[in-house]
């Protein structure tokens, strides 16, 4: 591995030296004349590259690289800087995949003329955009004034700390998270607004988060798309799928709304939403019917074959050994624990009569599965039963088939952790894992290979301190339950446009006594901080990347000074640690910080200075070979952990709240459409929304899309201004009528702020997914008015 790590490291290095050196030294004509020579390959390309705007120019400017550090999918990206200035951003050209408009527009953030410049106290009323200019000082001493205020009249309980993906470089977050420790702790919230559901399925059942199988994509005879837009979402790995058709694998996309990859693809499989648990049971129901099971794969590699009792628990041998389930040896007619060599296993009780009439998890599947037969699992998705039973057979029989989940839109929806986890059923039981080209793709990135630590180690807490269930966040603070707040610490994310129920968001905002918001620019949520504290952009500071999104880790250098009086989050930390008298284990210089991270990975700063390094052989196989990362090493079907929260432990159907078909739902003749929402090539999230590219190049207002029928019947027309709306709010938009969304549904955009128009979190549904507390906006009930 060593060998490998060093052999990417020269490349690494030697592109960026001779880019560097190429840049300072050399003219396009001369790049042309040793590009021939064939070790120069990269620089042909640089030449080609060359931007016109400042032709050769550029040759003079100084470069420096960092990772494009939200939640996407941190693209190297490389700065051109003159005079002290960010004046252009390209991808790097060495990196495995190549950043966006977006990345490109990272210019536009570094020097944005609204950029926070110094921290600013709240003048008028919250929200109204009124704040005076104060010093680093006076605001940090008025954070410890209030911080410790707030301790001492409601404890640490009081204090609540929200931080999400605005950056996830390895330090920032984590940094924060250990500076509330050190003071005793903080209110925190529970679950994802992203995908907790994920997490709630696969860390009992595979042992591990954040496993992509990206890298064989091109492998893949078969692949669904379900509930994702890889084309947009994914856009940079997106020529992977490209390849994997040139290769004759077919691409099927399920989504009730035609998205771009759809556009691409061979099948649209329009759906109803939030019932996709009920087609992966309607598709198992094929495949356990027609025999289409890898029941070798199930018999070694999976819990399927463990026994369960009358009561419906799983049978130990020894109930203090976790790992000591027992199955049926049908040659010896006994049970034995699952791990005896030489055993032939019952995979179900119809293969031997079972003693105590104990059953297999095999059977409860089965028994879950032979409900949804193709009639009724249409009825509730809409999906014809022809198409369910072909896509059961293709899906079984065109090995190697792959699912995509990438931290879908199924999964936001009340019960999606049933969503995630009926994937993987679908993978593992036709042995569709471990195996290039199979697997059921998550985000991923480094973290799956090597351990990452934080750069200050937090002191372990005396007390539990309460979590709030992140889609309640609002709600939760407004009621003061489980606790009151009296000091809420915003970094890294945008509660104003990305949590559920915005009113209620701005509720908690106004109510709260001290409200810090540590930004970049004046956001919806900055509009209603008490103090903002102007942080720093990429390219202004020194971090890492080492994280779920890109297998390389990335040094982030500093290429420019912050504008004004902008500092690192990490920078704010450490005073406030000194103030409060553990400064020596944050204020340290960034260099051994990151040095703590990488300590025991056999990565160093001075490789990283030379470029990205991935720490891992190409390609990578998750689970390769049915080795699964449970305690076991196999695959658990049977979760204990959704038994404890008095739910099924085998994956089931559970009809939302907010759907149209709920019989039982008083919202749905009030509110008959099913809104769902969506990620655009215009923002991550929030952030990139008002950078004037951006703008330009794509859309500038929300819109929503709307059936042709739905909106005749609300006489609606083409690219009228229009209302969303439910009990919760309203969310303005412009209409587009279009066949390319379900009847019945209207595709909501996401990430635009308050001063573009609003939030599409206006209208969505807070409530708490049911396993991993995540949320669910896509089970959102609306209607849809004219604008007056
Ligand atoms: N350009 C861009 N890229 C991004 C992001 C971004 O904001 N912008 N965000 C990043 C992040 S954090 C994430 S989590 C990923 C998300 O990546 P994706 O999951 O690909 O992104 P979404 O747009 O949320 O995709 C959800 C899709 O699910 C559909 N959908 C909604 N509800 C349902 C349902 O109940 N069932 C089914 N089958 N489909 C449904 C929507 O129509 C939409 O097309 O993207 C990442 N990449
Ligand atoms: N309605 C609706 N809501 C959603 C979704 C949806 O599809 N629809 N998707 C959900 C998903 S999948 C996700 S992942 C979340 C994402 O939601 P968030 O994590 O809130 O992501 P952003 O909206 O991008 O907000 C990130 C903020 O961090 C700031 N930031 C950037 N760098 C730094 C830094 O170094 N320090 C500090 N302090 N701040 C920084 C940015 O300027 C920006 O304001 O949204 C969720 N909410
Ligand atoms: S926005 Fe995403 S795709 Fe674009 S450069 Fe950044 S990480 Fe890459
Ligand atoms: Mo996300």
């Amino acid at each position: 591995m060593a060998n490998k790590i060093q052999e990417k490291l020269d490349i690494f290095s030697r592109t960026k030296m001779n880019r560097r050196h190429f840049l300072k030294t050399t003219s396009a004509a001369g790049a042309a004349t040793l590009a021939s020579t064939g070790s120069y390959q990269v620089l042909k390309d640089v030449a080609l590259e060359q931007p016109k705007a400042y032709g050769a120019e550029l040759e003079r400017f100084e470069t420096f690289r960092s990772s494009c550090a939200m939640e996407c999918l941190h693209c190297n990206l490389t700065a051109f800087v003159r005079d002290g200035k960010v004046v252009k951003v390209e991808a790097s050209e060495d990196f495995n995949v190549k950043g966006c408009l977006r990345g490109m527009s990272r210019s536009q953030w570094v020097n944005h003329e609204q950029r926070l410049k110094k921290p600013m106290l709240r003048k008028g009323k919250k929200g109204s955009g009124e704040f005076k200019e104060i010093s680093w000082d006076e605001a940090l001493d008025l954070i410890i004034e209030k911080i410790n205020e707030t301790k001492k009249k409601l404890g640490n309980k009081g204090l609540l700390l929200e931080n999400a993906s605005g950056n996830m470089d390895a330090i920032k977050n984590s940094m924060a998270g250990a500076f509330f420790d050190y003071i005793g702790g903080a209110t925190k919230p529970a679950g994802s607004l992203c995908c907790s559901a994920v997490a709630a399925a696969m860390n009992p059942m595979v042992g591990f988060r954040y496993v992509d199988t990206r890298d064989t994509i091109r492998d893949s005879k078969y692949i669904i798309c379900w509930g994702n837009n890889p084309a947009v979402t994914m856009q940079a790995y997106f020529k992977e799928y490209e390849e994997a058709m040139r290769n004759g694998a077919r691409l099927i996309v399920i989504d009730p709304r035609f998205n771009e990859t759809a556009a691409r693809a061979h099948e649209w499989i329009p759906i109803n939403p939030s019932t996709d648990t009920a087609l992966a049971l309607g598709m198992l129901n094929i495949i356990i019917k027609e025999d289409l099971i890898d029941r070798p794969f199930l018999v070694e590699h999976t819990g399927a074959v463990y026994l369960v009792d009358e009561k419906g628990e799983l049978v130990r041998e020894n109930p203090e050994d976790p790992d000591s389930y027992l199955v049926y040896d049908l040659n010896k007619k006994s049970l034995v624990r699952h791990d005896t060599q030489g055993i032939q296993v019952a995979l179900s009780a119809e293969e031997a009569e079972l003693p105590n009439g104990y059953r297999t998890v095999f059977d409860l599947i089965k028994e879950q599965a032979v409900e949804w037969t193709p009639e009724k699992t249409e009825a509730e998705t809409d999906v014809p039963k022809g198409t369910i039973i072909r896509l059961a057979r293709e899906y079984a029989l065109s090995k190697p088939s792959m699912i995509i989940q990438n931290m879908s839109g199924a999964q936001r929806t009340e019960y999606g952790t049933y969503v995630a986890a009926s994937q993987f059923y679908l993978a593992i039981v036709t042995g569709n894992i471990g195996k290039a080209g199979t697997g059921v793709c998550d985000a991923g990135g480094v973290t799956q290979f090597v351990k990452i630590n934080p750069p200050v180690v937090a002191p372990e807490l005396k007390e539990e301190l309460p979590k709030i269930p992140i889609s309640k966040l609002g709600e939760s603070i407004v009621n003061s339950n489980p606790t009151e707040i009296g000091f809420w610490w915003i970094m890294t994310t945008s509660p104003m446009t990305q949590v559920p129920n915005t009113n209620m968001v701005r509720k908690a905002l106004e109510k709260v006594p001290f409200v810090v918001v540590a930004d970049n620019l004046m956001t919806s949520t900055a509009l209603y901080a008490d103090l903002i504290l102007p942080v720093t952009t990429i390219f202004e500071d020194t971090s890492l990347m080492a994280g779920v999104r890109s297998h390389y880790i990335q040094l982030m250098e500093q290429a420019v000074e912050p504008p004004g009086e902008a500092k690192p989050d990490y920078w704010i930390f450490a005073q406030l640690a000194n103030r409060l008298g553990f400064g020596e284990a944050f204020d340290k210089p960034i260099e051994e910080h990151i040095k703590a991270c990488l300590e025991g990975i056999g990565v160093t700063l001075e490789q990283l200075r030379k470029g990205p390094v991935k720490p891992v052989a190409t390609p990578s196989i998750p689970f390769k070979d049915g080795e699964f990362r449970t305690t076991t090493k196999k695959a658990h079907l049977f979760v204990e952990d959704w038994k404890l929260k008095n739910y099924s432990p085998i994956v089931t159907y559970i009809q939302a709240d907010e759907f149209a078909k709920n019989k039982t739902s008083k919202l749905v003749e009030k509110y008959p459409l099913m809104a769902i929402q969506y990620k655009m090539p215009r923002s991550i999230h929030s952030s990139f929304s008002t950078l004037p590219w951006i703008n330009e190049v794509h859309q500038s207002e929300p819109e929503t899309l709307i059936h042709p029928n739905d909106a005749k019947k609300r006489g609606i027309k083409d690219g009228q201004k229009v209302v969303v709306f439910n009990d919760r709010g309203e969310h303005h938009v412009k209409a587009v009528i279009t066949p390319h969304i379900k009847e019945g549904v209207v595709a909501l955009q996401n990430g635009w702020w308050e001063q573009q128009g609003g939030s599409s979190s206006h209208v969505t549904n807070d409530k708490v997914e049911a396993l991993g507390s995540g949320q669910s906006c896509n089970n959102t009930l609306v209607d849809i008015r004219k604008e007056d």
